[in-house]
């Protein structure tokens, strides 16, 4: 019979402290989420830089990472956000629960987006750089108040970079509003 042991990762974490360690210390429902938010963070990193011109636009490439989004969004992220003290490492704000509505509508947001960018692939990257993301994502959350309406339709309408900086909107979204702030 298998005896696991009971003194885990997270434990350990909260004695070594903050930094890379404490999120190595993960556990559970916090590290199954972690996960997948990093594998969707590695693809933005995959794709952000055919964005800005510095790597050879792959249309593919991109409907891969519109893949990693759509599978952890929604009710995919939704499950696991299960309701319960929040505890180092995790950096989930307790307002999830109490804005669950708006948590869970961002989450589903993700998947629209995802849904969109993935069509949005065919059609290359804008003219010009100005609707790239990073800096410029905070403004273009300013501009588009209706970010939540936008539908998959309208976002497949988009060069592919605008649809890419409309998605990971709904991350920076949500992050503000729902994740601890790092220091
Ligand atoms: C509906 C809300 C929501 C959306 C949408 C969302 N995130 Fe997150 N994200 C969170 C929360 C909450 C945490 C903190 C989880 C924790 O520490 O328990 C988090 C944590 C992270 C982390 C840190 C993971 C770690 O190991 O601590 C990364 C990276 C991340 N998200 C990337 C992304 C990317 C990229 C997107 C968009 C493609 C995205 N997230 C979309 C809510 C969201
Ligand atoms: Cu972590």
């Amino acid at each position: 019979m298998n005896t696991r042991k009971i003194v885990t990762g997270a434990v350990l974490a909260s004695v070594l402290g903050v930094g890379a360690l404490a999120h190595s210390g993960a556990t559970g429902v916090v590290k199954a989420r972690m996960e997948a938010m990093k594998e969707m963070q590695e693809a933005v990193k995959a794709v952000a830089p055919m964005m800005s011109g510095s790597a050879a636009y792959d249309a593919a490439a991109v409907r891969r990472a519109a893949e990693t989004f759509l599978r952890h969004s929604g009710e995919a992220m939704t499950t696991n956000f299960p309701e319960g003290p929040v505890e180092p490492p995790s950096e989930a704000l307790p307002t999830i629960w109490q804005d669950w509505d708006r948590f869970e509508g961002l989450a589903m947001q993700l998947g629209v987006m995802a849904e969109g960018l993935s069509l949005a692939s065919e059609n290359g990257l804008h003219g010009g750089s100005g609707m790239m993301m990073g800096s410029g994502s905070g403004m273009m959350m300013g501009a588009n108040p209706n970010m939540m309406g936008m539908t998959a339709e309208q976002i497949a309408q988009m060069p592919a970079d605008g649809a890419l900086a409309m998605t990971t909107q709904v991350c920076a979204a949500c992050h503000d509003r729902f994740r601890e702030e790092d220091d």
